[in-house]
């Protein structure tokens, strides 16, 4: 089934420049980026992008960390995308990633851990829309 996700490459992953590494492996795993921009999130709109979290204990550490830089938000199309993605990425904690995953190759920490994606279907719409109006989204 053709799926859409939230993919961004955090602040962490930009600073150590592999914005394009990133993404050549979803375009080569087959996931088209069908929107992309490279925002500097405010800590509120950080806030409101991980609303889910909010009572976890690291809640305010990782919206201080998301808020701490530029980050480059994008849609990626294809078959299977949010689990494709997911796949990609790798476990939350780098030193659980299974080697070739994103996470393995460019996470420091269980909080500095270079992406984010989707987890579901319905959190994928509400992420996608929070970031892109339909008229940037060329799918
Ligand atoms: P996910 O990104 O793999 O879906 P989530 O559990 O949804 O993981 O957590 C969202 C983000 O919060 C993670 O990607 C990571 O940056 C951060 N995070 C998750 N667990 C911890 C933790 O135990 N300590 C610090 N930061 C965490
Ligand atoms: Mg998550």
């Amino acid at each position: 089934m053709i799926e859409r996700t939230l993919a961004i490459i955090k602040p962490d992953a930009v600073r150590k420049r592999v914005i394009g590494e990133i993404i050549n492996r979803y375009e080569q795993a087959g996931l088209t980026p069908v929107a992309i921009k490279m925002i500097h999130m405010s800590k509120s709109v950080a806030e409101g992008f991980y609303a889910v979290h909010k009572a976890r204990p690291f809640f305010d550490s990782l919206c201080t960390f998301m808020s701490s830089g530029p980050s480059v938000v994008l849609v990626l199309q294809g078959d299977n995308a949010i689990k494709k993605n997911r796949e990609l990425m790798g476990a939350t904690d780098p030193a659980k990633a299974e080697p070739g995953t994103i996470r393995h190759a460019h996470g420091t920490n269980i909080e500095f851990n270079a992406v984010h994606g989707s987890d579901s279907p319905e959190t994928a719409g509400f992420e996608i829309g929070y970031f892109f109006p339909g008229m940037e989204i060329f799918g």
